[in-house]
């Protein structure tokens, strides 16, 4: 970045937070503990949480636009190449509803792209991640996957429920303190690359999740929202290993 961009950047910054400390009276209690508040978020690794929750949804919007949403701050790189019929790696006993994915990849212009790589990763049903929180083993709800010569691919894993960030750490008192709730829908999260096109990131999320109209990273696009239908025999695959379809 040139001298020139970070003064116009951050200059505009600083004067728009003395502006809010001018215009709401902040005393130095207040002060001292929002900075006292700002070293813990650091002390707790909250920083990658709270940058985009608050603000990747501004930067998202420039960048990338239509079709494409927040990464969020629990992508992991080099998650397992999978084999088709594509199934995320998970627990035995993974919690939650069954869901096949299915569907295209294509270019802005509407084309099918052949061997293109969708990276996915999802929280668990009890809103972990893994490789981020404790619980889920490395990798589990993570993986990688083309699509095949049709632009198509299909994939197993679970329903994601209604997801709440993260607790115990500044983040969730923060929230807390303003009396905000700390809930996304549940999501699905993508970077769809192919060979000479733009790489995409977004998330997928259902029709019905309670909190579509308030996610608290304000990442949900109408164009995101799929449709759950149920399956009669999710067992029928054909040649190709995919889903028999059921419409
Ligand atoms: C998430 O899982 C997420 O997707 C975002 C955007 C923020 C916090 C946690
Ligand atoms: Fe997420």
């Amino acid at each position: 970045m040139t001298t020139e961009r970070v003064a116009t950047v951050v200059g505009d910054l600083v004067n728009r937070i003395n502006d809010a400390i001018a215009k709401h009276e902040v005393t130095y209690d207040e002060y001292r503990a929002a900075v006292n508040y700002l070293i813990r978020v650091g002390e707790a690794g909250e920083w990658p949480l709270f940058t985009d929750v608050f603000f990747e949804h501004t930067v998202e919007q420039l960048n990338q636009g239509e079709g494409g949403t927040i990464m969020g701050p629990y992508y992991v790189p080099d998650a397992p190449w999978l084999e088709r019929p594509y199934v995320l790696p998970m627990r035995e006993d993974e919690k939650g509803d069954p869901l096949i994915l299915s569907g295209t990849v294509r270019s802005t212009s509407g084309d099918p792209i052949p061997g293109a790589v969708l990276d996915m990763w999802q929280a668990d049903a009890d809103t972990n991640y893994s490789n981020i929180q404790q619980e889920p083993p490395p990798f589990n709800l993570r993986g990688k996957m083309t699509t095949d010569e049709n632009g198509e691919f299909e994939v197993r894993t679970i329903v994601p429920p209604y997801y709440h960030l993260p607790r115990g750490g500044p983040m969730e008192e923060l929230l807390k303190a303003a009396g905000w709730h700390d809930f996304r829908p549940g999501h699905l999260h993508f970077i769809v690359s192919a060979d000479g096109y733009t790489p995409l990131t977004t998330q997928l999320y259902f029709e019905g999740d309670r909190y579509l109209d308030s996610d608290v990273a304000s990442a949900v696009k109408p164009e995101l929202i799929l449709t759950l239908r149920e399956h009669d025999s999710p067992e029928e695959m054909d040649a190709r290993g995919m889903t028999k379809p059921f419409f």
